[in-house]
């Protein structure tokens, strides 16, 4: 994974010691009223709203001496737990006690585009020093997330290098609930910074196939430009990785009992990092992917998220210990990705033993064999890297257009690339020319994988998937939720510089 930690300390905005208080707990101030359903994205008038999430610059206590300031929502690390029903309206005053212009993007759910959370779709900004109250009825069902959603672009204190990252967990009307009790986590790096090149791994995912024609024309870019003397594009690197917001070691173990089967709603918050965790002797029964159930459940030693995916799993503790659950690079989870499980009446310090290496396959989710419905229509999508050509950065297209825009003025500064109709099912053949994983994900609908690297495979549901270097894979979804649709690579270096797009219906 990439990992890049050149003069780490230089963004480290430390404020010096923590005046006590919890920053990180997982309650928050919200009262549950039963609200007459309000239509849905209009403002709810008068009278208190049921959840208030302030943004602001606090700091947030990521081990003893380790406090960083960032931007975070109530004051606290991943921002609180928001626990929804299903179809019943909730109304959120969205507080910004920052300088900057805000979004809050509800990722995941069915929202229309003026309380999605994306300028590009004419959400509005939450203003600077303002606020702004807004009404969704929340849906589908499952585990979603909140997170902002402003360009960072060579700013590492802006964007989703931040800790504004929440999970979200909208209640099913049923609950199948086979598990003893659920566990979040967030998984999330700080203290940013900019380094150059750097290879990703990329060997887990499953099936390994590549592209020739993809591999030619991304290799000879690449040639090309170092050719010309250009250094390679900048990435990003981190000081410190954390789970729920605090390093290996510093946090409250999770303690557990013998034959306990612990629901774990894992949700990669990076900016730009793929995560693994793995917990040593034990095994992850996979249930939900991005908050959707999968066909059936699947049993892994161990989990693989691009940055956004999430991933619910059981794990039967069977296996008494002091374990450290953390992912499985050495280098990450020395410098803080992990967590202590602790069973009851064991001693000792916590316990690493490294997995066999495990792969990654979004078809063995699924169901062998295509998707029922045949799509209407056929939307192709070639992803490319131009190295370095914007200020060092990577430029990213999408059929050789690179999304530009006027942050400020956000809306509407691309005209749309692609259109629907609603009702239509449409399939999306992504096509990389890039050496680099891209999690692409569309706002606003699901969609079902169909095709995986050449592997057909039908069931799977997400709102994010990774592609693969060189690869291929189709998804398909069904345009039925009307308005302007933002499609785009969830790592921030890549977004923030031409990788998305927007879909408009017709
Ligand atoms: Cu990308």
């Amino acid at each position: 994974m990439p990992s890049f930690r050149f003069s780490r300390r230089n963004f480290v905005r430390t404020v010096g010691t923590l005046a006590g208080g919890s920053l990180l707990g997982q309650t928050v101030g919200c009262k549950q009223s039963s609200l007459p359903q309000a239509k849905e994205g209009a403002p709810q008038a008068g009278g208190p709203a049921d959840y208030t999430l302030t943004i602001a610059v606090k700091p947030v206590e990521l081990a003893p001496n380790r406090i960083v300031s960032t931007t975070t929502y109530n004051g606290q690390f991943p921002g609180p737990l928001l626990r929804f029903q299903e179809g019943k309206a909730v109304t959120i005053d969205i507080q910004n006690q920052t300088d900057t212009p805000e979004q809050l993007h509800w990722h995941g759910q069915f929202l229309p585009t003026v309380v999605d959370g994306a300028a590009e779709e004419g959400t509005p900004f939450i203003p600077a020093h303002g606020s702004r109250r807004i009404t969704i009825v929340p849906k589908p069902s499952g585990y979603r997330f909140y997170h902002t959603h402003v360009r960072a672009g060579a700013n590492l204190s802006a964007g989703q290098y931040t800790g504004l990252v929440g999970p979200v967990y909208i209640e099913p009307k049923n609950n199948p609930g086979n598990y003893d009790r659920e566990v979040f986590l967030t998984l999330k790096e700080f203290e940013p910074t900019l380094s150059r090149g750097g290879d990703m791994n990329m060997d887990f995912l499953l099936p390994a196939t590549t592209v020739k024609e993809l591999k030619d024309s991304g290799e000879k870019a690449m040639k090309a430009s170092l050719a010309k003397g250009m250094p390679h594009g900048f990435e990003v690197g981190y000081g410190s990785f954390t789970i729920n917001g605090r390093m290996l070691g510093s946090g409250e173990p999770i303690r557990v009992k013998q034959g306990e089967r612990v629901l774990f709603h894992v949700l990669n918050g990076s900016a730009t990092e793929i995560r693994s965790l793995a917990l040593p002797g034990h095994s992850f029964t996979v249930v939900a992917m991005d908050g959707n159930p999968i066909p059936r459940p699947v049993t892994a030693p161990g989990l693989w998220l691009g940055t956004a995916e999430r991933v619910s799993a059981i794990v039967e503790m069977n296996h008494p210990g002091i374990w450290v659950m953390g992912d499985v690079s050495d280098d990450d989870r020395r410098h803080g990705m992990g967590t202590v499980v602790e069973y009851a009446g064991q001693k000792g310090k916590p316990q690493w033993a490294a997995p066999k290496p495990f792969h990654w396959n979004y078809a063995q989710f699924g169901n062998a064999g295509a998707a029922v419905s045949e799509p209407d229509q056929v939307i192709d999508m070639t992803f490319a890297k131009q190295n370095a050509a914007e200020g060092g950065f990577n430029r990213w297209t999408i059929n050789d257009v690179s999304f530009a825009e006027d942050q400020m003025q956000g809306m509407h500064a691309m005209p749309p690339m692609f259109r629907v109709k609603q009702g239509k099912r449409y399939r999306l053949r992504m096509r990389n020319s890039s050496d680099d994983i891209h999690p692409i994900h569309l706002h606003r609908h699901s969609f079902e994988l169909t095709r995986v690297a050449g592997q057909a495979t039908s069931g799977v549901i997400k709102d994010v998937v990774m592609l693969g270097g060189y690869q291929e894979m189709e998804v398909d979804f069904v345009a039925d939720n009307p308005g302007l649709t933002l499609f785009h690579c969830h790592q921030q270096v890549h977004m923030d510089f031409g990788f998305m797009a927007l879909f408009e219906y017709v």
